[in-house]
């Protein structure tokens, strides 16, 4: 399998987030593609290819344009203010406050384009968030292009942005867009199978009103995990998308046999709809070691997830998402993509 893989998701480092009351380095850091790029190499899953250069115009099929111009004005905006360290909101117009007025300052700015303050900008952030969008299109042209499955190895991760906000480490939907772009290409139905730790609520509004891409989310329960908002059982697509959208909420301490017992439903809801493609929003946050998550899969589970998706028997593109057990995540991540090919 082709990896498409570019380095300038490097120069998004250095951030800082929030969590539980305190500051701390960003989970979300460079080496976790590395430890990933790494294990491609070691495990010779196949060449690694740059990505090619693509304009904005993809994004804008899933995106508001306003959003995706706003992007590449952040770090700039946040400099001419005279600010340093990371250009992170804090304030947003909920319930009660002007959501129709953009207002000038870049504070009010950050805060009218995301829903949560966890997707930090420095200085390389645009170009990085750009190479991983360039990657997943490049990926799914090799996946367009006749070959059974490809490799995005993205970094920013994308399924928490929606059509007009960034979150949760996420600015652009990379997945989306890949899904998007299928159908631009004459694909009648995508299915998006997100096997995030997280609800993918970006991917999910983004298709909610949608029949010719399904999507399917396995995620932990919104109840007691963040992204909180969204991601219920009860969310099953509106309109011609009514049936179209799944959601597969765990408790916290969800092993592999109550996960893949949800894996197997969503597998077989997949292959009655028959799409053309599918893409796999690729998390490994899943682990038991995950720093900020609460599933117990094992490193062993990883390949039997992958031969699963096999099994559909479907032109498959990999878009990597979370996973912040940087050690293990090369073993995880490649464990997915080794399983598929067998
Ligand atoms: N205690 C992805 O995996 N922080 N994003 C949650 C919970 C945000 C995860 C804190 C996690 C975002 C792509
Ligand atoms: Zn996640």
């Amino acid at each position: 399998m082709k990896t498409v893989f570019s380095p300038l998701h490097a120069g998004h480092a250095g951030t800082m987030e929030l969590i539980s009351g305190a500051i701390v380095p960003g989970f979300e850091k460079p080496s976790r593609a590395e430890f990933i790029r790494a294990r491609v190499e070691s495990e010779k899953l196949g060449p690694i290819l740059p990505p090619e250069v693509h304009d904005l115009a993809a994004a804008k099929r899933v995106h508001r344009a306003d959003y995706i111009d706003f992007l590449p004005t952040v770090w700039p905006q946040w400099q001419a203010a005279g600010r340093e360290g990371s250009a992170i909101p804090f304030t947003w117009p909920t319930r009660g406050l002007r959501g129709d007025v953009l207002p000038k300052s870049i504070d009010a700015q950050l805060g009218f384009y995301s829903f949560d303050g966890g997707a930090p900008f420095v200085k390389g952030t645009w170009d990085a968030i750009k190479s991983s969008y360039d990657v997943a299109l490049t990926a799914a042209a090799v996946v367009k292009g006749g070959e059974r499955a490809a490799f995005a190895l993205c970094r920013p991760p994308g399924h928490h942005a929606g059509a007009g906000f960034m979150g949760g480490y996420c600015y652009i939907n990379n997945a989306a867009v890949a899904a998007q772009w299928f159908c631009d290409q004459g694909a009648g139905r995508v299915s998006i199978l997100d096997v995030d730790y997280h609800h993918g609520n970006g991917t999910q509004e983004i298709f909610y009103s949608r029949n010719d891409v399904q999507v399917l989310n396995l995620h932990g329960d919104p109840m007691v995990e963040y992204p909180y908002f969204l991601g219920h059982a009860d969310e099953r697509g509106e309109g011609p998308g009514e049936g179209f959208n799944l959601n597969y909420p765990m408790p916290f301490g969800t092993d592999w046999d109550a996960w893949n017992a949800n894996l197997e439903d969503a597998c077989k809801r997949l292959a009655d709809y028959a799409p053309d493609v599918v893409v796999v929003s690729l998390g490994v946050d899943t682990f038991e070691k995950d720093p900020i998550s609460q599933f117990k899969l094992k490193s062993a589970d990883y390949p039997r997830i992958g031969a699963r998706i096999a099994k559909l028997g479907l032109p498959t593109l990999f878009v990597m998402e979370g996973g912040y057990a940087v050690e293990e995540i090369g073993v995880n991540a490649v464990g997915v993509l080794t399983g598929f090919e067998g």
